[in-house]
């Protein structure tokens, strides 16, 4: 038994991917750009509406238009293409997938476009101008929210396909490691899973039934506390997938080898089991929450710091040793032995860099008397431009530069290469500039989620004028980045010359201590995650059923 298996995991890394797992992450990331393309240019229509250079119609409202491009961004862009990355690193280290587990991506996919369709028709039809949070009370289309739950739905079946393939290939491998890059892929399927259970159980149980009109009233809070629970988690996976790329990939495209698989395994761990827990930083403002509750989930917040420190060493380190193998001389002489000229460095290289700033607002934001500051301000949105925009998506591109030739059996060429440098400077100085602009708009006190207008021209709100016209200039530098990075995905799906790319997975150091097998125990680290989120969850939400302010009925605001 044992024989063909690894003779079959051996052909599959020889002769590539399957036609028919290609074709699964192919479509997926077809869809996560094509979400790109349209969220980014309604993005650019709210900048240009912010800055007072475009009125827009009266057919399309400017929170129609935010609402949109939130869930283009935030749940299409990065569902998709969270999906199509793990389940081609699922096939490529595990064998290639099993004909069930193509299946359940296909199911999934499948509910996942029905259910975005069902949610983007009253979106357009002036019927869903929610948000993409849609807090109660406000309230849209009840197939708005359906098809909300639609999309979890299949996100689940694409959850539990992972599992099959990883406990399957577990059964035939015993005693042995998963790849770590299915390790990664196992963590991130995990908190997808435990993670939007919250949500559904708000859209499911509470919104749907509110919005149909069958219950009169709904309770705001525990609305709002399960939607961060999953809100807060979202993020986190948006962050494993992009570092599990900075682990295992980048080390192999600037031609050195992995970061300890212990420790890297450590970190994967310590995120799944602190993510969930952190969901009312989000929430300092609200009422109802002991200080002392807040103070745990800000903790909790701060605590996944840890990890992302040790991150950001494990790099460093990585980028040091292989310069300096390479010949690279003197304490930072080394970084000129960088392959600057390769995207695929480059790009994530850059969101690594991001990620510095980036963290250090979220501290900012988590802490009690400065989110009173930048609640609410554009500052927020900054900073979800700069860990979200820059951070996460520019390692999402840098990793199209190889997945998407991989898939479609060709090859990334100089010229396409070439593109992608200047589309990652590009996309550098739009983010720096439009998200240093809303940072600063915000601390001025200028509100995110709110169409261009000068208070009868007060004199704090002309003042702002200035940022926001700098905030327009960013995206329309953004604008071009989408259009040349949705080109080049484009150019290497169908038109870049045959050929086999390889799949960038770093080896371990010669010599690396082995990595202990405790590490692989999954049931224990789901329950003690279970353990924390008890501890987070179960007080406050007990408190707001218990003693419940009356509900709110449903309010259509615009
Ligand atoms: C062409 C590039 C982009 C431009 C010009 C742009 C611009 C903007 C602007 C002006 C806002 C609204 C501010 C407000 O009124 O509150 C906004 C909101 C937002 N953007 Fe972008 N953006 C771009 C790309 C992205 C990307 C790539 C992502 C994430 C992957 C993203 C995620 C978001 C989110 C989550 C919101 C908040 C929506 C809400 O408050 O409901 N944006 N963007
Ligand atoms: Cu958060």
């Amino acid at each position: 038994m044992a024989i063909p298996k690894t003779l079959k995991e051996k052909a599959n890394k020889a002769m590539g991917i399957s036609a028919e797992d290609a074709r699964i992450t192919k479509t997926y990331l077809f869809v996560a750009f094509m979400a790109l393309l349209i969220g980014g240019l309604l993005g650019l229509l709210q900048g240009l509406n912010r800055a007072g250079l475009l009125e827009l119609p009266s057919w399309l409202n400017y929170y129609q238009v935010l609402t949109a491009h939130g869930l283009l961004l935030v749940v299409v862009l990065t569902a998709f293409f969270t999906i199509g990355y793990f389940y081609a690193a699922l096939s490529h280290t595990l064998g290639g997938l099993l004909p069930i587990v193509r299946k359940m991506a296909w199911i999934g996919f499948g509910l996942k476009i029905v259910g975005f369709v069902f949610a983007v028709i009253p979106i357009l039809m002036g019927n869903a101008s929610v948000m993409y949070t849609f807090y109660p009370p406000m309230a849209a289309s009840p197939w708005f929210y359906i098809g909300l739950a639609l999309i979890v739905v299949g996100v689940w079946i694409c959850a539990f396909g992972a599992f099959i393939q990883v406990a399957n290939w577990r059964k035939n491998n015993k005693g042995k490691h998963v790849p770590i890059l299915s390790f990664f892929a196992t963590g991130v399927f995990i908190l997808l899973f435990f993670g939007s259970l919250p949500v559904a159980i708000e859209v499911i149980v509470m919104i749907i039934p509110w919005s149909f009109g069958w219950v009169k009233t709904i309770n705001v809070m525990v609305a709002r506390t399960l939607f961060w629970a999953f809100g807060h988690t979202l993020v986190n996976i948006w962050y494993l997938t992009a570092v599990s790329a900075w682990y295992v990939i980048v080390p192999k495209i600037i031609g050195g080898k992995r970061w300890s698989d212990l420790l890297t395994r450590i970190v994967i761990i310590a995120l799944v089991i602190m993510n969930i827990t952190g969901g009312f930083h989000h929430q300092i403002i609200d009422p109802g929450i002991s200080a002392s509750v807040k103070f745990m989930h800000v903790f909790m917040s701060l605590a996944i710091g840890f990890p992302s420190l040790m991150t950001a060493w494990a790099m460093f380190a990585v980028f040091e040793r292989t310069a300096r193998k390479n010949g690279g001389k003197g304490i930072v002489g080394w970084y000129k032995k960088m392959p600057w000229g390769d995207v695929r460095f480059l790009a994530p290289f850059i969101a690594m860099l991001a990620f510095i700033p980036a963290g250090a607002g979220g501290i900012v934001q988590s802490t009690n008397q400065l989110n009173q500051v930048v609640h609410n301000t554009m500052w927020i949105v900054g900073h979800f431009h700069l860990t979200l925009g820059m951070s996460v998506v520019m390692t999402f591109f840098g990793i199209s530069y190889w997945l998407v030739p991989y898939v479609s059996k060709r090859v990334l060429t100089p010229a396409i290469n070439k593109l992608g440098v200047i589309q990652t400077l590009i996309w550098t100085v739009g983010m720096i500039i439009m998200s240093g602009s809303m940072h600063t708009v915000g601390l001025l006190g200028s509100p995110r989620r709110t169409s261009y207008t000068t208070y009868g021209d007060n004199a704090t709100a002309l003042g702002w004028d200035p940022y926001l016209l700098m905030l327009a200039v960013g995206g329309t530098l953004l604008i071009i980045g989408v259009l040349l990075q949705v080109y080049a995905v484009i150019n290497m799906m169908f038109f870049a010359p045959k050929g086999e790319t390889e799949f960038p997975i770093a080896e371990e150091e010669e010599g690396a201590s082995k990595t202990p097998y405790w590490t692989e125990r999954w049931g224990l680290w789901i329950v003690i995650m279970l353990i924390f989120v008890g501890m987070a969850y179960v007080i406050p939400l007990t408190e707001f059923i218990v003693n419940a302010p009356p509900g709110s009925p449903p309010f259509k605001t615009w």
